[in-house]
């Protein structure tokens, strides 16, 4: 039968010939489908500015300007599988409680007074904390000081989406009930003990990850000068009970470029959302070099060659897939050779 006429055949009971599609389906390797896009900080603020004037953060129930990558349009994705927002809470207000199916994470941004409370654990937000919401657990946002505060969100929600796995519900009050004091998880989990009879599970039991902590941690680091050749000073954040990442979906990382820096280029297969907490980078993606600054978002596609540059100290912020496509036994990395 004649390819057109065979395909419209089998169409008509709901099958198609492998044959045409089998190469789109085992490309030889990851095909560039997402955009190298950057939100810059000035542009986000501006934009925020307007939505702050256009509706309230209960109204809203999250005030958030989703990060659309422009080949994703319409679909709030910013990788294929990565949510990203920038959030903002003006003094006063309340982003109500509620929990979702979808972890998120954190970066904050700019404000002094925010808080967020996790299942029943209030925690402040200072600039460059990192700070998660585990999947199904009730959590709430505020800004109780006199600036208003914004951060970076990450979602796995395309992840769930792909599941359909999704569930949702609206807290009773629109803050909840405090039940443990601030400061209890560190406490219980993070002190290098553990409470006798601690059963480990997939998600972090510490939600809140100061950055003069992590900062202090890659400064100390920096004494030892065994930088890596393409990406600085790498850390991930950990659940501190099992050493994982904090959420299983997504993995989050702080690093540090000392000043001169010329990296070599590399690539992995996991496409990350980074933001600059501190200091210039020069990050040059595919061939495309632009210099990123503090607040400033980008998308690091998933094999795409990419180096990193400095003149002066920088620390940059990023997320990605990661934990999931090793788990899968899906991630690579690969290092151009030494010119
Ligand atoms: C969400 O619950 C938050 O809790 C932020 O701050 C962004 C994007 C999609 C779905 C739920 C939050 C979100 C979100």
């Amino acid at each position: 039968m004649e390819a057109n006429a065979l395909r419209e055949t089998l169409s008509c009971d709901n099958m198609a010939p492998l044959w045409e599609v089998l190469r789109g389906l085992t490309p030889r390797e990851p095909k560039q489908v997402i955009d190298p896009v950057i939100w810059r900080a000035a542009t986000i603020r501006a934009n925020m500015d307007i939505a702050c004037e256009s509706i309230s953060a209960e109204d809203a129930e999250r005030r958030v300007l989703v990060l659309e990558n422009p080949r994703l349009r319409g679909r709030s994705m910013a990788t294929n599988s990565l949510y990203a927002g920038i959030q903002m809470i003006l003094p006063g207000e309340t982003a109500p409680a509620h929990r979702h199916t979808a972890s998120a994470l954190r970066l904050i941004l700019s404000g002094q007074g925010g808080f967020t409370t996790v299942n029943g654990e209030r925690v402040e937000m200072a600039r460059g904390d990192f700070i998660i919401t585990p999947s199904g657990e009730l959590h709430d946002h505020g800004a109780d000081g006199p600036d208003p505060v914004m951060w970076l969100d990450g979602l796995d929600v395309p992840i769930v989406q792909l599941l359909n796995a999704g569930f949702s519900a609206d807290g009773a009050h629109e803050r909840q009930n405090l039940r443990r004091p601030t400061g209890d998880t560190v406490a219980r989990y993070a002190s290098g003990l553990v409470p006798v009879g601690h059963q480990t599970g997939p998600v972090s039991p510490v939600f809140h990850y100061p950055y003069a902590r992590a900062k202090a941690a890659l400064e100390q680091l920096a004494k030892a000068d065994d930088w890596d050749g393409a990406e600085g000073l790498k850390l991930r954040y950990t659940d501190p009970t099992t050493g994982r990442s904090p959420i299983p979906s997504m993995a989050a990382f702080l690093q540090l470029f000392p000043a001169d820096f010329k990296g070599q280029a590399f690539r992995e297969t996991d496409a990350a959302v980074g933001c600059v907490v501190e200091g210039t980078l020069r990050v040059t993606i595919s061939g495309q070099t632009t210099e990123m600054r503090p607040g400033d978002v980008f998308v690091l596609p998933g094999w795409a060659w990419r180096s990193f540059e400095t003149t002066d100290a920088c620390t940059l912020f990023s997320f990605s897939d990661r934990p999931l496509q090793e788990a899968l036994g899906f991630w690579r990395a690969e290092k151009a050779q030494a010119a």
